[in-house]
């Protein structure tokens, strides 16, 4: 059995590394990429594709992962505008079929993608790693919202964290104010029953991301955060092309994750998993660390079993992963660290085959 291994790029001039040289990490099959230019529902044309797909193919490296295509916030809301945005969704979905694509991983956080209070925390042997300290999360984000701007301003884009919409935060909080968790499940039902039919056509899974971290926050509902609630979603709408992104760090970060159970569970359901590695503090801090089982609470080893277990022929990336010997790179995705995490992965994956070689 082999992974389907892949690295994320957010392409040509806006990221260190090559997909030529992502092609040297051993066993990277794909590169996840995205247009990181547009906005949430903005139509991606085939003439911009077309201009990505040239920069990948030449490494030999295949483009079927996108990560992500980010939905409008009047979609989540459940503005009357949002058949618009779903329109486009669906004109995007075609277009990506158009190049190959197979997985479209998204997410339905309500304003903000995923949160930490440091993006630079630095760790016992002198890396850094993005931090999330419980006791600094308080009931306005508009702080943490400048802090991400800050390092916007320094040439660095945060997919999720638009500068457009950032500026529209008051006004956001307020669009957002009446959008219970019921509302919000409502309206996620209603975007993919929307789009089924278009996925099914295409032949493209929706892998929706779990929310990080795991639980409500600043007022704002979350929804996949548990075991109950990803059993929830898949059973809202069962197709085989509504499917998830199993990110093990944003789900890690709660004590009450048992994340290889999940994978047992709905290891068909899986079309992308995210492996990354969380140590986690009592007071609800947690903080990323490298892949390597015993550095962080995830259970990495547990969770390459039970996918290994189960067949699992989805694809995978190694997350975020720590800023090792003074990189520059963007927050959570040093070059070395994911890298590293790949060899790790793969090691354990290899070794796990093995190990049902009889003459081994
Ligand atoms: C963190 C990522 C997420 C993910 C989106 C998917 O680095 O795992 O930002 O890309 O939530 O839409």
């Amino acid at each position: 059995m082999s992974l389907k291994m892949g690295f994320r790029w957010f392409g040509e001039g806006n990221d260190t590394i090559s997909p030529a040289q992502i092609k040297q990490i051993p066993g990277v099959s794909n590169i996840v990429w995205a247009l990181h230019h547009k906005m949430p529902g903005e139509v991606w044309e085939k003439s911009e594709i077309a201009v990505v797909e040239k920069q990948i193919l030449p490494s030999g490296l295949n483009m079927d992962v996108v990560e992500s295509v980010n939905i409008h916030d009047d979609i989540k809301i459940g503005f009357n505008r949002r058949d618009e945005y779903i329109e486009n969704y669906i004109k995007t979905i075609k277009n990506l079929s158009e190049f190959g694509v197979k997985v479209i991983c998204y997410n339905f956080m309500p304003v903000f993608d995923w949160i930490r209070t440091d993006l630079y925390h630095k760790l016992e042997d002198g890396s850094t790693a993005l931090y999330y300290d419980a006791s600094q999360i308080k009931d306005d984000p508009k702080e943490m919202a400048e802090y991400f701007l800050e390092h916007q301003k320094k040439g660095m884009s945060f997919p999720g964290w638009e500068p457009e919409r950032m500026a529209r935060l008051d006004e956001l909080f307020a669009e957002y104010s009446s959008v219970s968790k019921e509302k919000l499940w409502e309206n996620l039902k209603y975007f993919i029953e929307a789009i089924l039919p278009a996925c099914r056509e295409y032949d493209i899974k929706m892998a929706i991301h779990q929310d990080d971290p795991p639980w409500d926050i600043f007022g704002l509902p979350r929804l996949l955060t548990d075991k109950a609630s990803i059993s929830k979603f898949l059973k809202m709408v069962d197709d085989p092309h509504n499917c998830l992104t199993l990110c093990t760090g944003s789900l890690g970060a709660s004590p009450e994750n048992n994340i290889a159970d999940i994978i047992y569970e709905h290891c068909d359901r899986i079309a992308f998993t995210h492996v990354r590695n969380v140590r986690r503090y009592p007071d609800g801090s947690f903080v990323e660390v490298s892949h390597r089982d015993e550095d962080g609470d995830t259970k990495i080893l547990n969770i390459m079993k039970a996918y290994h277990d189960c067949g699992y022929d989805g694809y995978i990336r190694p997350d975020h992963g720590r800023h090792l010997w003074d990189e520059k790179c963007r927050p959570g995705y040093g070059v070395y660290d994911r890298a590293m995490g790949i060899m790790y992965i793969l090691g354990v994956w290899d070794m796990l085959n093995k190990l049902k070689d009889d003459n081994f």
